[in-house]
């Protein structure tokens, strides 16, 4: 591991079990450099999708689910700031420095069960201790290195 730890490049398997901060404030940087805040709330006013059926499979302690996730999907968020087709990429990235890369690719394809930007776990807004704001990629079932808890920051490139 270098001490140069690059949060789209996870070196550990082992989930942090911890929130690691109470501000749920999150950003978004656009394509042109620009930052923006947004809130859980601000994500409560855009087009709701639910995603049944989802695990979270951890290779260090089982899989756990089905849950049903609910939330923006990330394809509906990032229309909603970014109008423009130039972008290919969003970097998700957690508070505690966990993330992962979505491709447009990706996003366009999963329409049957798409990457959200979740808020809701079985009706219920997530708790902190759950992750607040979550990354669910429903087709990725391996390990759980796509499904980013504590949200915090979204890279559109
Ligand atoms: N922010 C963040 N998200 C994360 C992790 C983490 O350490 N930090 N660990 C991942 C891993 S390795 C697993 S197995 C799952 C665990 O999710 P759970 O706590 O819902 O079981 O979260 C994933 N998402
Ligand atoms: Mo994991």
């Amino acid at each position: 591991m270098s001490d140069t730890h690059d949060p789209l490049q996870p070196h550990s398997h082992e989930p942090n079990p911890a929130p690691p901060t109470t501000d749920p404030t999150m950003k978004v940087t656009m394509p042109n450099g620009r930052i923006q805040p947004f809130s859980p709330d601000d994500l409560h006013q855009l087009p709701y999708t639910a995603v049944a059926n989802c695990y979270i499979v951890s290779t260090g302690h089982g899989t756990s689910g089905p849950f049903t996730f609910g939330g923006v999907t990330l394809l509906d968020f990032v229309r909603q700031l970014e109008p423009s087709d130039d972008w290919q990429t969003v970097a998700v990235i957690s508070a505690d420095g966990f993330g992962n890369r979505v491709y447009r690719h990706e996003l366009e394809a999963e329409t049957r069960r798409p990457i959200l930007l979740a808020y809701n776990l079985d009706d219920s807004l997530m708790s902190r201790q759950q992750g607040l704001v979550r990354l669910i990629v429903p087709s990725e079932t391996e390990d759980a290195l796509r499904q980013v808890k504590w949200v915090e920051h979204l890279k559109i490139s």
